[in-house]
């Protein structure tokens, strides 16, 4: 049958790739057309993402990518860029890591009560949500200047296209959607204060999203008409869409700069008890529900390795997997490891802290920093499984983490299950996917994963060792 080609544009905290997928009816392929890396820049004001060299980033690898049938797009959550009403951009997007949220969510709270906005929004705490950002900058002449708010991926959208949406998946990361009616929570955003006309309409995972503009068809050297179509543009909800699983028994991680370990639900899980042990309900494809925790990830690692002058990480990690196991582990779900700057001593402090010894080469801090991933991985599959009544057998790892043998062996050992690792670039997989979906090439969720188990190479890692030695370290971190 006929294949097609389908750019996915997928830009992670740590680097930006364009991707070309050559999908059939029962064929799939991936290249990567171009890769840039993600730096963040630092200015008086704060943090911010340098979106302009992001912008470039893609029509770079647009062009590189070549005639296409369609292009779709994710990134990262939460963050947006305000729109004048001359349409132009006020401002850098601020980073998820800015510190302006400090303090933010108390006051939220004052209003809104933390039990009742997590009843109504379904989201975690975490800092950075977009209410809080947008909270925190109610004063500002940003906002008092923007008719528009786009999130990042309808930012670039609307940069290639002309044309404003706000992507369901994506916007079920600012706080402001119920996850129940998958519509716009205007009850929470009138008692905090957040105009939702801000917002462009929703769109669904699917949807056409326009053209390339004439102008952007020249630059990068492409003949129109190029639709860009609506895909998952959260990042974790299309990686989540290329997990290769088949049922429903099934934990997943996506391993990338963060770890976000959870479960596919029908329905989201609004209990008390899921609030205090901070997981969240993110919007998936075809009505599913994103039960998962964040979990700072390999952001921990990519922290270090830039304090320790950038060594080569293959090299790393080998003398990693010859420190021994469990000798200390810090809680890689805490917030106080949210920000950058001298991960090493931050690292090693906690490791003080809570009595165990300290790490101090970089092979045995990159050691903690693994074996305490792994064993936030185990307590997020526990939790997930008791707090949603849904049980698993397996757990699919994807993103740049799949990479990592020692840390999917250590995630199979600390869970006490099989790991099926891969693909890495699941993101723009599933952004490829939903692409070819919309355009009649492959069936549904299930059909896709199926193509992707017969099509993408997977590596199996089954549990070793004694599980106690993981619930000894967990009750090390209790008590610390
Ligand atoms: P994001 O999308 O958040 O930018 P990725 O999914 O690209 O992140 O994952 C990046 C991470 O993958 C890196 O921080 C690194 O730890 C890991 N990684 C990348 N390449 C390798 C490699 N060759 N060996 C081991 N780990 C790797
Ligand atoms: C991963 C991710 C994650 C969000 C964070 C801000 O790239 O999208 O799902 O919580 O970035």
């Amino acid at each position: 049958g006929a294949v097609k080609s389908y750019a996915a544009v997928d830009l992670g905290a740590s680097s930006g790739r364009v991707m070309v997928g050559r999908v059939g009816t029962d064929s799939l392929r991936l290249t990567e057309a171009h890769r840039f890396p993600n730096r963040p820049v630092r200015v008086p004001e704060g943090l911010r993402w340098d979106i302009l060299g992001l912008y470039r980033g893609v029509l770079d690898g647009l062009r590189a990518a070549g005639q296409v049938d369609s292009v779709g797009i994710d990134s990262w959550a939460v963050d947006y860029g305000l729109i004048d009403a001359d349409g132009s951009l006020l401002g850098n997007p601020v980073h998820y890591r800015d510190a302006r949220t400090e303090g933010i969510a108390e006051k939220v709270w004052a209003t809104v009560p933390a039990p009742e906005l997590y009843a109504s929004t379904g989201l975690q705490y975490a800092p950075f949500n977009t209410l809080y950002q947008l909270v925190a900058a109610r004063s500002s002449s940003q906002l008092a200047h923007a008719g528009r708010l786009l999130l990042i991926p309808d930012l670039l959208s609307y940069w290639l296209t002309g044309e404003q949406g706000t992507e369901l998946t994506n916007a079920s990361t600012t706080q402001l959607i119920d996850p129940r009616t998958r519509e716009w929570s205007s009850d929470i955003a009138s008692r905090l204060g957040v105009d939702l006309g801000l917002f462009a309409p929703l769109r669904q995972p699917g949807d056409p999203a326009g053209v390339l503009r004439p102008d952007v068809l020249e630059e990068i050297g492409l003949t129109g008409p190029v639709p860009v179509t609506a895909v998952g543009s959260h990042d974790t909800a299309s990686a989540v869409a290329a997990v290769p699983a088949a049922g429903e028994r099934f934990a997943y991680i996506c391993t990338g700069t963060w770890s976000l370990a959870g479960l596919e639900l029908a329905a989201p899980v609004l209990s008390e008890e899921s609030r205090l042990a901070n997981f969240t309900n993110e919007l998936g494809l075809d009505g599913t529900v994103r039960y998962l925790r964040n979990i700072m990830g390999l952001w921990l690692l990519q922290e270090c390795v830039r304090d320790w002058g950038e060594p080569e990480l293959g090299e790393l990690l080998l003398d990693a997997a010859k420190v021994p196991a469990l000798r200390s582990v810090v809680d890689a779900g805490d917030a106080a490891f949210l920000a950058p700057g001298r991960m090493p001593e931050r690292i090693a402090e906690a490791c003080r802290a809570s009595g165990q010894p300290v790490p101090a080469s970089p092979a045995e801090i990159t050691r903690c920093i693994l074996d305490s991933l792994a064993l936030a991985h185990r307590r997020a599959v526990q939790d997930a499984q008791r707090l949603a009544d849904h049980p698993v057998d397996v757990v699919y790892v994807v993103g740049g983490g799949t990479r990592n043998a020692l840390l999917c062996q250590l995630t199979a050992d600390a869970c006490g299950l099989p790991v099926v690792a891969g693909p890495t670039e699941a993101a723009a997989l599933g952004n490829v996917l939903v692409q070819a979906r919309a355009h009649g090439l492959v069936g549904d969720l299930a059909g896709a994963r199926e193509l992707l188990v017969r099509t993408q190479p997977l590596t199996r890692y089954e549990p070793q060792g004694d599980p106690a030695r993981w619930r000894e370290a967990q009750a090390r971190l209790a008590v610390g």
